[in-house]
């Protein structure tokens, strides 16, 4: 389930979808009738679209996870809601977290155990290794991604 929300982000991303404009973009061209929210059918002929094969059981379980009203469709904020990149990004285009909380919670990823504000370059190279990232090209890539910068 996770997994789908994952996979259906990432292809959003793929196709420059990455901040709240590309969302938008992906979820009018999903709203085929312009109603303003989608219909099941909607939903599934769009993740189709984007060259997903989900099983018909995991389409409706997404949809239903995404209507989080339960009105049978999903409005865009509720679209969004489960798009969008990452909570503290979000905080952040609000105005709820300052540049310094933002690289505090950055921080916070890579400083395990004693939490005195400073990564060690253990610390770093646990993380980056755990991360999976081949080239520091890629992990720039991912930071750029993720950070918006
Ligand atoms: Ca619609
Ligand atoms: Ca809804």
């Amino acid at each position: 389930m996770a997994d789908h929300i994952t996979e259906l982000r990432a292809k959003c991303l793929e196709r420059g979808a990455s901040g709240i404009h590309g969302i938008s973009r992906t979820f009018r061209n999903m709203d085929v009738d312009h109603s303003n929210w989608l219909s099941l059918k909607e939903f599934r002929n769009g993740i189709k679209d984007f060259g997903l094969s989900f099983p018909e059981s995991s389409v409706e379980e997404l949809f239903s996870y995404i209507d989080k009203d339960g009105q049978h469709g999903i409005l865009f904020n509720e679209f969004l809601e489960a798009l969008r990149p990452s909570m503290s990004q979000t905080r952040y285009i609000n105005g709820e977290m300052t540049e310094d909380q933002i690289l505090r919670s950055f921080l916070d990823v890579f400083d395990q155990g004693v939490k005195d504000g400073t990564v060690t370059e253990e610390e770093f190279t646990n993380y980056y290794s755990g991360a999976n990232i081949d080239t520091d090209e890629e992990f720039v890539k991912m930071m750029k991604t993720a950070w918006k910068i």
